[in-house]
């Protein structure tokens, strides 16, 4: 099957929030920000540094044996570790004290007092460098989604005997160096290699109108309101397709997915 093939992100040089706003968010597609100003942080948060200034204070750190954690079979174990510990040890490729192998690979995933997650999302890259893999949420149907995330994890190197349909996915990529900031909208899929060594700050935002979100949602991890209703709606009809014998099922399933099709898909992925 012949692949859709590889699509650069857009990168733009030095873009002020009038432009970021009047030009790139409106097109709802991943951006790579160039020149923003960071501040010194870019230059100060060396491994010395961070693991200096960052303390003692333990933290919960995902360890995988692989460089490729995964989020649904979770093929990682956690561990607490010293702050200041983490941070050395995730800086050196080959350990002298690890957990399952000496070449293990370290995640720490920090989240803010106010986390988000199904929102718009800047992904600041502020030291080391990172490749960054996206699709669009049109690609859905092609990504062997489990939940909200993918089952394929080696996206530079799908198994497509296994993921036949991933072929059809078109893939986003883009690397980001130290200042780099990713926009990347509400929905998108990304999966992100760490190059080396690197830390990167996420700020998330709201970017529908506040009652389309779950009002107890204090973290922003749910699906808008309407979202998780038709969901629901959906559960409720294919529990009643499992009264009809098989080739009914099928007949009245397809029929639905069409439906679906022409009623929902916007006509601009048609
Ligand atoms: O840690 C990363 O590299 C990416 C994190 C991210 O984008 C997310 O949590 O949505």
């Amino acid at each position: 099957m012949e692949a859709e093939g590889r699509a650069a992100v857009l990168v733009y040089d030095s873009v002020d929030r009038e432009r970021f706003l009047r030009e790139i968010y409106p097109m709802r597609k991943p951006a790579v920000l160039k020149g923003i100003p960071l501040g010194s942080c870019t230059s100060k948060w060396t491994v010395d540094y961070l693991s200096t200034t960052g303390g003692r204070q333990e933290v919960k750190v995902h360890v995988a044996s692989i460089p490729q954690m995964d989020f649904i079979n979770k093929n990682f174990i956690y561990r607490t570790l010293p702050f200041d510990v983490f941070v050395k040890r995730a800086a050196e490729s080959v350990h002298t004290e690890y957990f399952l192998s000496e070449d293990e690979k370290y995640y720490l995933r920090s989240l803010g007092v106010d986390a988000r997650k199904v929102m718009d999302n800047f992904l600041i890259q502020v030291i080391g460098r990172k490749r960054v893999i996206l699709f669009s949420p049109q690609d859905a149907p092609y990504l062997y989604l489990t939940g909200d995330k993918s089952e394929v994890l080696d996206v530079e190197n799908p198994d497509l005997r296994k993921y036949p349909q991933f072929a059809k996915a078109q893939c986003y990529e883009c690397q980001l160096d130290p200042g780099d900031v990713l926009f990347i909208p509400a929905l998108w899929f990304h999966n992100t290699v760490a190059k080396e060594f690197g830390v990167g700050v996420n700020v998330f935002w709201k970017h529908l109108p506040a009652n389309c979100y779950d009002k107890t949602d204090t973290y922003g991890n749910k699906d808008p309101v309407a979202a998780s209703r038709a969901m629901q709606i959906l559960d409720r009809a294919l529990k009643t397709l499992e009264e009809l014998p098989d080739e009914y099922r099928d007949f009245y399933a397809r029929r639905m997915v069409l439906r679906i099709q022409s009623k929902s898909y916007s006509n601009h992925y048609k």
